[in-house]
């Protein structure tokens, strides 16, 4: 039984010409793409945090958004449950994502914050299974409370490194309870105010040491899922060690996790590192550890992590154009960590700002699809690189030849590369035809 806190109980797909703020005009769940639906190309999830557990505080002011489940026990968070799971069944998102600190009281302890997680989680294994709506992933808040300012996994003091230890090993039991399909770690505080204060090769070692404890506890208990990273520049902390999907490889490297670990990618962390959003995801692709996406962008003009739920096909459609070519989502989904602005107060704002996401990342899907189908853009990709199924070629790019070789090589056939366009217009047109 719906709580009633939405004004509707079900968005339906009414099409492109529907004028209904409370319907689909794209995402249409059961509409063949590329031979699979809709629904299982996008695997959609909404967020607890935002929409359930942020008062819409910004730093100059306060909570602005009055709603019933605000507040501190159990009872409360029962309810915010309840009205959570109304906006999936809402919203027909397959999947969610959630903290620990989303769902349950801040306590006095860690055995008390476990229990009353664990109280939770048998609710959300319940609904799970009245709703048919999954878990993408679960993950630890460790940034908010005081005891994590100085760093979690990397805190001078091993007793945080400890406390953060034995939370995540907590949210990784809830996760594996409720069949979650990916565990996340984002580290918003495992960076630096100023390095005046800061150890990085000694914090490195304690990230590195966390990270594998995860990866070792994932296979202790037989968790099917991806542990993902996900990366972010700055905010909260003034520089953050996951920079970005580059970095945080040279460290998955370092520490023996590459072929553990993969990434969610957000729109607005890469933003935040001075990349696009495809940038980062193709790069994820590139090196084999492409996970799942955060599907919120920042405002380009404020640079800080606004979280707005996306609006740009164009952008959105080179996203999935790289998640398709890559062969789509395996346990990743797209989910919006977004949230509303802090004026749009009404319970319908929440659906409206996830409808209008869906439809943008449908279109997008649909465009990206539509440039495959048509293959003009890949093959001009293939044409550009054709060179290098050469012989010689292969024989440089395998190995078979030296420096000095190549060098002899050059002179004697007296190679002369005759510069070509790179075709960014024509590239940029041909695009637009599509989005
Ligand atoms: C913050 C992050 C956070 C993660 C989950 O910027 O995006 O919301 O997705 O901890
Ligand atoms: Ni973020
Ligand atoms: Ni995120």
């Amino acid at each position: 039984m719906s709580t009633g806190f939405f004004p509707v109980d079900k968005i339906a797909y009414e099409g492109p010409s529907s004028t209904n703020p409370l319907a689909f005009q794209h995402y249409n769940p059961d509409e063949i793409v590329m031979g699979k639906r809709m629904e299982d190309h996008l695997r959609f999830a909404a967020a607890y945090w935002h929409s359930f557990a942020w008062p819409g505080g910004d730093p100059f002011g306060g909570q602005t958004f009055d709603r019933p489940w605000f507040g501190d026990d159990m009872a409360k968070a029962k309810l915010k449950a309840d009205v959570a799971f109304d906006m999936f069944t809402a919203l027909g998102v397959p999947y969610y994502c959630f903290h620990d600190a989303d769902v349950r009281p801040e306590m006095n302890n860690f055995a008390d914050n476990t229990k009353a997680l664990n109280e939770i989680v048998e609710v959300f294994a319940k609904k799970q299974e009245e709703t048919g709506v999954k878990l993408l992933w679960g993950t630890a808040n460790l940034f908010t409370h005081r005891r994590f300012m100085g760093g979690a996994s990397t805190n001078p003091d091993p007793d945080v490194f400890a406390f953060s230890a034995a939370t995540i090993k907590t949210c990784m039991d809830a996760t594996m309870r409720l069949g979650g399909e990916n565990y996340v770690l984002w580290g918003g505080r495992e960076g630096y105010e100023t390095l005046l204060n800061t150890n990085l090769g000694q914090e490195d070692a304690q990230m590195g040491r966390m990270l594998n404890m995860v990866v070792e506890y994932k296979h202790k208990i037989g968790f099917k899922g991806d542990i993902l990273v996900e990366p972010k520049p700055q905010e909260p902390s003034k520089h953050q060690y996951d920079y970005d999907t580059a970095t945080v490889y040279g460290f998955l490297k370092r520490h023996g996790l590459e072929n553990e670990v993969k990434m969610n990618l957000e729109q607005g962390h890469a933003i935040l590192a001075g990349h696009s959003f495809e940038h980062e995801i193709a790069t994820a692709c590139a090196l084999g550890i492409f996970g799942s996406i955060d599907m919120n962008r920042n405002d380009y003009q404020s640079g800080w992590d606004t979280d707005q739920f996306p609006n740009n096909v164009p952008e959105v459609a080179q996203c999935y154009y790289h998640i398709l070519k890559n062969g789509g989502f395996k346990n990743g989904g797209t989910n919006f960590d977004a949230k509303l602005r802090r004026q749009s107060l009404d319970a319908e704002d929440l659906l409206i700002g996830h409808i209008g996401g869906m439809d943008v990342c449908a279109r997008g899907l649909k465009a990206a699809a539509a440039v495959i189908e048509d293959g003009t853009y890949d093959s001009f990709l293939e044409e550009r690189y054709a060179g290098w199924q050469g012989d010689e070629a292969q024989k440089m790019l395998g190995g078979d030849y030296s420096l000095d070789e190549i060098a002899e090589y050059v002179e004697k056939s007296d190679v002369n590369p005759a510069p070509k366009s790179g075709k960014q217009e024509y590239l940029e047109n041909l695009w637009n035809r599509f989005v």
